[in-house]
């Protein structure tokens, strides 16, 4: 008889700049939770590049402070593998909003590290198709090239 087959999946997981300072804590977690780490890097994105990550929410009221946000500091970019990583992953990170996850979804990864609606600590992909997009995009050579520095090879 062949072997069971397993799907294994890649999502993309961001360690947001309000978070960095627990990102030792955070990449435990996500051990812990089963998940492998195929790639991980730390870069810092610029404005722009930040817009187009989060380009499907262009034109919505929070996209200003989303994309300063995000382009403020360095960020932790994970490829993640799982059986169905890309659900397991948005369900240990829980809800947007840090004040909601803590009332639904108590001890997810924004409940316990998230500071606001914005600040929220963690990115997952939401489907197969922003996974791969957000893949490519984060391990393209002009994101990575530029920060290809000492600190950004060494990511914490
Ligand atoms: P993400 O894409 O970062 O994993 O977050 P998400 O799917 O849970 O939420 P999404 O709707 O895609 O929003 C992207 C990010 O924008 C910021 N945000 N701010 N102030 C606000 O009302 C607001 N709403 C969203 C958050 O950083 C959110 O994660
Ligand atoms: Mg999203």
């Amino acid at each position: 008889m062949p072997p069971p087959q397993i799907y294994v999946e890649r999502t993309l997981a961001i360690i947001k700049p309000d978070a960095m300072d627990k990102a030792n804590e955070i990449e435990d977690i996500i051990l812990r939770n089963g998940f492998t780490v195929i790639q991980k890097r730390k870069v810092h994105l610029s404005p722009e590049q930040a817009s187009d990550f989060y380009v499907e929410h262009y034109g919505k009221m929070f996209f200003p402070s989303l994309v300063a946000y995000m382009s403020s500091a360095p960020i932790g970019v994970f490829v993640l593998a799982k059986e169905k990583a890309i659900k397991a992953w948005r369900e240990l990170i829980g809800p947007t909003n840090p004040f909601k996850a803590r009332e639904t979804h108590p001890g997810c990864l924004r409940d316990t590290y998230g500071k606001d609606q914005t600040r929220n600590a963690v990115h997952g992909s939401e489907s197969f198709l922003s996974a791969e997009r957000e893949i490519r995009f984060m391990f393209h050579d002009s994101i990575v090239e530029p920060i290809a520095t000492e600190q950004a090879v060494k990511i914490y």
